[in-house]
């Protein structure tokens, strides 16, 4: 390795003094003029990791999601388009915050040595960003890390976060049986429109659907998706909206998907007509909610826990009709956010096991892999559903005993081919919920119903120093600082049927409070005097 090369390049790109870097829920993620360091030290660590896993291509996506323009981001991809394991988001935390170029070279070396990493195997980095601006310099970042260790890298542009997570996984599975799909945009929507088709069987998409795109990537991707989705065959009836990508300062503002569910309304912007269906992307198209809003019932949100519950549903009543409820295990992944009436439902009514993780789909997504069929989804509307080798091989393999078999197991090949594997994916899910709706006949007054949700609110409180703030038992307790907890216990135990948490945000500089009661009167009141006492605990 050429060190003077490593050093000249690591100095165009240096971090900020003082800064404390951590990979957090979604990688390395702040205000975009403290990260070109990161990005170039992002570049070596991804790799580093390549190398060690036999020249498989990493990804890398730079975007910040569903937080305000000014920020972007860093996170890795591993080979099959999972999230980077969990090993290396400490090493990654290592490497990022050596202080000076001189130790950051030191640092590398080490960390290759002690994983016992060949420097002189070949590597392979494949990467993307959304449309923040600032994308570009990172980029620059990083592709200067990549050449200065000799890592060959294609950048792949502008991509929503799932689209890069299913070009890694194609890129690593090309040519082999498990061949995931075309290595190109175009390949995603060709995917993804055959499977929509295949998945509705026939059947027709009714009335419209308005899509509001955070004013992100979601938006441009979207429509080139359109373009290839036959309307004859589908009816499929898209009306694209807040996707504006020319004015940087629009994106995820008073829009998307974190706005609507946070907010609990509509994006003020658009008047949603009464029977349109109306759904909500995040900024880089991860997220997804839907919602209506009328004159007589005002607004209702069926956010990540209802669409969970819809997959859920038809899936297991798929699995049935196929015959092979002995054979494949089904469960539900959850975090603390998700409404206890969902929970309920799902092991009550659906009979499905439900387990709970941290928030940050890479913690769902392992969970979900223990299943043969997993399917995770945070209230916040993030989430897939993951299939084992074996439940998509008997999908295609099994010989169906009759024609309600076979029409079941060619559904739960389509849906297979449907759901992004990779990670939560907005669009893809946004298709599955029109197959889903399609298949069942209802209107989104007639999913709503399957349960009532528990009051709720989700306030954000900005402290001094979030890092304080420690949780256990999923996050559902704070076990630092010492004391916060038991006046949290306090306050609910005030309530009939109550619950709240707080924890400290992994993409956002500030905490978050969720509350839950037997009505919207004291959820609010709940989440009120929780936030309070996270403030003074957090100004310490
Ligand atoms: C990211 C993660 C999600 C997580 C969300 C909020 O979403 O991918 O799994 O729920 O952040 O995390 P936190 O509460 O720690 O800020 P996105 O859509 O911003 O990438």
């Amino acid at each position: 390795m050429d060190d003077s090369k490593f050093l000249e390049a690591s100095a165009k790109h240096p971090i900020v003094e003082g800064h404390v870097y951590k990979y957090g829920t979604a990688g390395f993620r702040m205000k975009a003029d403290l990260l070109p360091g990161v990005s170039f030290r992002v570049g070596l660590i991804a790799g580093l990791r390549s190398r060690k896993l036999n020249s498989q291509a990493i990804g890398v996506m730079i975007t910040a999601s569903h937080n305000p323009a000014p920020d972007n981001g860093v996170k890795i991809v591993d080979p099959m388009g999972e999230m980077l394991e969990q090993d290396w988001e400490a090493h990654a935390t290592l490497l990022v915050n050596a202080p000076t170029h001189e130790e950051l070279l030191e640092t590398y070396k080490k960390l290759a040595s002690q994983l016992r990493i060949d420097l002189n195997t070949p590597g392979r980095v494949v990467y993307g960003r959304d449309t923040r601006p600032s994308g570009h310099s990172l980029v620059t970042a990083l592709a200067d890390a990549l050449d200065a260790t000799g890592i060959e890298h294609t950048d792949y542009k502008i991509l929503t976060t799932p689209q890069l997570h299913y070009l890694t996984r194609c890129v690593n599975t090309e040519g082999t049986p498990k061949a995931y799909g075309e290595v190109s945009e175009a390949g995603y929507y060709n995917k993804l429109s055959e499977a929509f088709v295949r998945a509705l069987r026939g059947r027709k998409v009714q009335g419209q659907l308005i899509v509001d795109c955070a004013n992100g990537v979601g938006g441009p991707k979207l429509t080139e998706l359109l373009k290839v989705i036959p309307k004859d065959v589908t009816e499929f009836n898209v009306k694209v909206v807040n996707d504006d990508v020319l004015r940087p300062e629009v994106l995820n503002l008073d829009c998307g998907a974190d706005f609507v569910k946070t907010k609990q309304r509509a994006p003020p912007n658009f008047k949603p007509t009464p029977e349109a269906r109306c759904c909500s992307l995040d900024g880089d198209a991860d997220r997804l909610i839907y919602y209506w809003a009328d004159p007589d019932s005002g607004f209702f949100m069926l956010d990540g826990d209802r669409i969970s519950s819809l997959n859920a549903s038809f899936i297991s009543d798929l699995v049935r009709s196929a015959g092979l409820e002995d054979e494949l295990r089904i469960g539900v992944v959850q975090t603390a956010y998700a409404n206890g009436a969902s929970t309920t439902y799902i092991e009550k009514n659906l009979q499905l096991p439900v387990v709970f993780t941290p928030t940050g789909v890479k913690h769902l997504h392992h969970a979900a892999c223990q299943f043969d069929v997993g399917v995770y989804f945070e209230a916040n509307g993030h989430g897939t559903v993951v299939f084992s080798q074996e439940a998509l091989r008997v999908f295609r393999e099994k010989k169906p005993q009759s024609p309600a078999q076979k029409d079941a197991l060619e559904t739960l090949a389509a849906v297979g081919d449907l759901i992004n594997q990779t990670v939560g994916d907005a669009i893809s899910d946004m298709l599955m919920v029109e197959v889903i709706l399609a298949h069942k006949g209802w209107s989104l007054k007639d999913w709503a119903t399957t349960y009532t949700d528990l009051p709720n609110r989700l306030v954000r409180v900005e402290v001094g120093n979030k890092d304080i703030f420690e949780t256990t038992d999923a996050e559902r307790r704070l076990s630092h600082p010492p004391g916060a907890q038991d006046e949290i216990d306090q306050c609910v135990r005030k309530y009939t049927t109550a619950r709240s948490f707080a924890r400290a945000s992994g993409t956002e500089n500030a905490c978050r409070v969720y509350a839950e009661a037997a009505t919207r009167h004291e959820a609010d009141e709940l989440a009120t005097k929780v936030a309070s006492i996270i403030k003074q605990y957090g100004s310490v």
